[in-house]
């Protein structure tokens, strides 16, 4: 084992020197052909370096049907021009999910792309899917690979991506009202269910604050101030408020506001602290 890295060590400056030669040998041509400037020394069947870039394309979530979203390829050269003189390009690609999820939010598609001499962009087709669920916006990458006629160029390099824009309402969010008498001897709990209309995709959140009706807090009930958190396709939560001994005939509120990804619809709750009947 020394014996071996103590020759690798021998051998280092050799390498080295090996390298540094290869370097510039290939360098030497290429900076000739640079620092000249006699058309006649430059090497003709050099062709130009070319890319195949994906930038970022916007679909809608169409209202019916799963009409096709188009991801544009464009070739181009080291300094983002676009060519159109180019031999055939081919190059392979494949959608993958980023925050889209396939097949809900787009059929899932992949092939080989070509693009024929004198177009400057082949066109990828990715077909939408609808649906009626409240989503954020999202996004789907297209990955290029084994490319023929052109290098992978743009991010990644060799990703395009496309953004999926929603088209569905967000939810409304509502407090119901709550019946229940008080004890005489200790306090209760109140449950009040905050409601979303339908799911959504995405985290939501609205703040809940109770407020005196004729019932007084401390006093009646113990006042509550939070913010409510609806986890992703979570459409019921709870609020909990204690209730105090012996307030019986009054009432309070749980009132909504400062919403995020939602609306406010039925915003108020009632918390009536009667005589009912309890089984
Ligand atoms: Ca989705
Ligand atoms: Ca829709
Ligand atoms: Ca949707």
């Amino acid at each position: 084992m020394h014996l071996r890295l103590l020759r690798t060590a021998r051998r280092l400056p050799v390498l080295v020197a090996l390298l540094i030669t290869s370097l510039a040998a290939a360098a030497g041509p290429a900076a000739a052909a640079r620092a000249s400037t006699a058309p006649e020394l430059r090497p003709a069947a050099v062709a130009p370096d070319l890319y195949l870039v994906g930038g970022l394309s916007i679909a809608d979530e169409p209202p019916t049907g799963p009409p096709v979203q188009q991801v544009g390829i464009r070739v181009q050269d080291a300094y983002g021009n676009d060519v159109d003189d180019h031999d055939t390009i081919t190059v392979d690609w494949q959608t993958i999910d980023w925050n889209a999820h396939a097949p809900g939010d787009y059929t899932p598609a992949g092939g080989t792309l070509t693009i024929p001499d004198g177009q400057v962009e082949g066109i990828i087709d990715v077909p939408i899917a609808e649906d009626d669920l409240s989503e954020p916006t999202e996004w789907v990458f297209v990955l290029l690979s084994n490319p023929s006629g052109a290098q992978l160029g743009g991010i990644g390099p060799g990703l395009a991506f496309f953004q999926i824009n929603d088209d569905d309402p967000r939810p409304q969010v509502s407090v119901g009202d709550v019946t229940a008498r008080s004890l005489p001897d200790r306090p209760r709990i109140m449950k009040f269910d905050v409601t979303l209309d339908r799911a959504l995709e995405d985290y939501a959140l609205v703040d809940v604050d109770t407020a005196d009706g004729t019932a007084s807090e401390g006093v009646n009930y113990l006042p509550v101030s939070k913010t409510v958190v609806f986890p992703p396709m979570v459409t019921t939560k709870q609020v909990w408020v204690w209730v105090l001994p012996d307030s019986n005939g009054l009432d309070f509120e749980l009132q909504a506001s400062n919403p995020v990804n939602v609306n406010i619809g039925d915003g108020v709750g009632i918390g009536y602290i009667d005589e009912i009947f309890e089984m």
